[in-house]
């Protein structure tokens, strides 16, 4: 039986009848017909092999590119692989995770900086990764992580894919419009969110406007050290309007910030009092403000020293940010929520949430409107306001809900439309006019997508030069795409193919995420990246990311006691630990080192401790130390929780407590 052929399909069919034949090699007894055989039993169409040509992935192939998605509120981040949508790894950030050896014996200092108020807090939101950069392209070295609801910053090293630092942001508890890098990764930027007094002390809410503030944060990174240096990092006070996405300035825009804003209605809630909601109170008026701000003039006030230190950081406050100039506004429509800069820095996209167009902002007008003051009056606090039609380039209607933009190659853009549930491609105009067939700044399509779309990622999308082909919607809801594992559903990452022009952008593979609610995205090549598959050297401790000299080596394996410290020194390898037995007394300290001493790819060892609550996770060369007082008596068989050889099971000891 043939599947179905419409004449428009045919031409795609003899493409992925040929795709699938180099796929399937031909082997011996196979032919097309078990291709068709295989597709009818199914009910697959002509397209749907068409999409499985193009994503299929054979044992072995590599993908060409690697998302790093946030993981939302599991806090974590996740690594995919394009087109196959495969889920290669979760990187453990502000979450403990025990397959990582993340925060069960391990990691612990790093997550206790990241710990608000004194509160223990083993968990975050992350939204917005960002790749380091140079000169505006992916380097594929470091990678940032906000946390929106403790309002920190991960560090993670792209050699090893871990965390190696969390910062606390001190001035304010909640971020969103971060992390986004300057263009050579002088710069993690993160602004606030929700406004709070500084160091989110109490206020009443009847004292917002006096209280409450406004910030974004300038988190200098220390290249050379990998780690985020808080001593050359400072932030900028705004009004208290609630400070939503951002991005960087890059070739054109570069020294600049873009920052959303929503709430300049200073709406403070209260639906209880018979207050409007925030929902109402925050969206009554048509524009809210863009924020620019000049990060070149700020870093040289800051420089100067005219900041002020809140809560032991240096801030400059609005009144100086003013005086210096160092930051205007201009309106932007309803409810916005991405700000997005085009690939030479010309263009600003703004989607408003309730505004069925994005507005696209001129850089060079920008300049002009600045120079010439060409304001159309200031806020409550006295920051100007560039006049909107001054600085305004075009606004392309694309339906109901846009959210986000993504840049092609060819002077298409794309915005998710979450309301619509589409992604829309338009075209550019200025310098990327004539690059698509249809006229400059006018929708051309939108491909309906399963459902919700809050970020899009377009492979090196938000870079100097995209590189267009993949489009990847991450979708909120699912409803009724996969097997309801409960009422608790996974979000939907879908796989856009958008090699064509015009109307040809399909849906091309459907990735069930099922843990957390991912938001921003994205997408490198993957041959940028460069991952250590062993530690360099035995007894490497990833946390330094140096030889740790006082980590165990084959035959100084030994067990010494110190007064009440008990000093363990074991090695790890297929298929024993050495020492196996560990016998200390109740009450004592408990200072264990252990070094995987293996040399081969993939041979990683756990170490877990039961009732005591460790796990590890040991890479080969990697060496961890563990500290904790033995204070419950017993008898503890420890083993190795990864199934690393055939004797894994015999890979244990025991770890004995004598009572007091
Ligand atoms: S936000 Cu989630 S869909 Cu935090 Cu970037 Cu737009
Ligand atoms: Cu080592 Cu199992």
């Amino acid at each position: 039986m043939q599947f179905p052929l419409t004449s428009a399909r045919r031409h795609a069919t003899a493409a992925a009848v040929a795709m699938v034949g180099v796929l399937c090699g031909q082997a011996a007894g196979q032919s097309m017909n078990d291709v068709q055989k295989a597709a009818t039993e199914r009910g697959l169409s002509t397209a749907d092999l068409l999409a499985a040509a193009k994503t299929y992935t054979p044992s072995g192939m590599k993908d060409e590119y690697i998302i790093f998605s946030s993981g939302g509120h599991s806090g974590q981040v996740f690594v995919i692989g394009v087109p196959s949508m495969r889920l290669l790894r979760s990187i453990a950030v502000f979450t403990p995770e025990p397959w990582q050896g993340w925060g069960y014996g391990v990691g612990e200092e790093i997550l206790a900086a990241g710990m608000s108020m004194g509160k223990e807090n083993l968990w975050g939101d992350t939204h917005h990764p960002a790749i380091s950069e140079t000169e505006g392209e992916y380097d594929g070295e470091w990678l940032f992580i906000n946390d929106k609801i403790n309002a920190r910053v991960g560090v993670i090293d792209l050699r090893d894919f871990e965390t190696k630092q969390i910062i606390k942001n001190p001035l304010t508890v909640s971020d969103h419009g971060g992390t986004f890098v300057t263009p050579n990764t002088e710069y993690v930027i993160e602004g606030g969110q929700y406004a709070v007094p500084w160091g989110s002390e109490y206020a009443p809410i009847s004292e917002y406007k006096e209280k409450y503030k406004g910030s974004v944060t300038l988190w200098k990174f220390d290249r050379k050290k990998g780690r985020i240096d808080e001593s050359r990092s400072f932030a900028i006070e705004l009004p208290p309007y609630w400070q939503d996405l951002s991005d960087a300035g890059k070739l054109a825009s570069d020294g600049y910030i873009f920052m959303n804003s929503l709430n300049t209605e200073l709406a403070t809630g209260g639906i209880e009092s018979g207050n409007p909601p925030f929902e109402a109170g925050a969206s009554r008026n048509a524009t809210d403000f863009l924020h620019i701000i000049d990060w070149h003039k700020a870093e040289e006030v800051y420089k100067a020293g005219k900041v002020e230190q809140i809560k032991g950081f240096p801030v400059i406050m609005l009144e100086t940010a003013l005086e210096e100039g160092l930051l205007h506004v201009t309106p932007e429509p309803r409810s916005p929520h991405g700000v997005d800069v085009a690939p030479k820095g010309d263009f600003i996209v703004v989607s408003g949430k309730l505004d069925p167009h994005v507005t696209i902002y001129s850089m060079a007008k920008i300049k002009k409107a600045i120079a010439s003051k060409t304001f159309s009056g200031h806020d409550e606090w006295g920051v100007p306001i560039l006049d909107f039609d001054s600085v305004l380039e075009a606004q392309v209607e694309v339906g109901l809900g846009p959210l986000h933009t993504q840049f092609g190659p060819d002077g298409y853009a794309y915005t998710s439309l979450f309301l619509d549930s589409a992604v829309a491609r338009w075209t550019m105009g200025g310098s990327y006019g004539k690059g698509t067939p249809e006229p400059d700044w006018t929708l051309v399509h939108k491909t309906p997508v399963q459902y919700n779309v809050g970020h899009i990622g377009v492979a090196e999308g938000d870079t100097v030069s995209p590189d267009g082909k993949y489009l990847v919607s991450f979708n909120k809801w699912s409803v009724d795409r996969f097997f309801p594992p409960g009422p608790l559903l996974p979000q939907n990452f879908q796989l856009l193919d958008i090699t064509g022009k015009g109307t040809d952008m399909p849906v091309i593979y459907d990735m069930p995420i099922g843990f957390g609610e991912p938001h921003y995205a994205q997408i490198i090549k993957a041959d940028k990246l460069d991952p250590w598959t062993i530690y360099p050297e035995v007894g490497w401790d990833p946390h330094t990311m140096s030889l740790d000299p006082m980590a165990p080596k084959p035959k100084m394996e030994r067990v010494e006691r110190k007064g009440d410290t008990v000093e363990v020194y074991m090695t790890s390898v297929r298929s024993h630990f050495n020492p196996e037995h560990v016998t200390v007394k109740q009450g004592d300290k408990v200072v264990w080192r252990i070094t995987n001493i293996e040399r081969a790819v993939d041979a990683v060892h756990g170490f877990s401790i039961p009732v005591y609550n460790v796990n590890l996770s040991l890479e080969p060369g990697e060496t961890a130390k563990i500290e904790f007082v033995a204070d419950t008596a017993g008898t503890f068989p420890f083993y190795c929780s990864e199934f690393c050889s055939a004797l894994h099971l015999e890979m244990m000891g025991y770890f004995m407590v004598e009572p007091e």
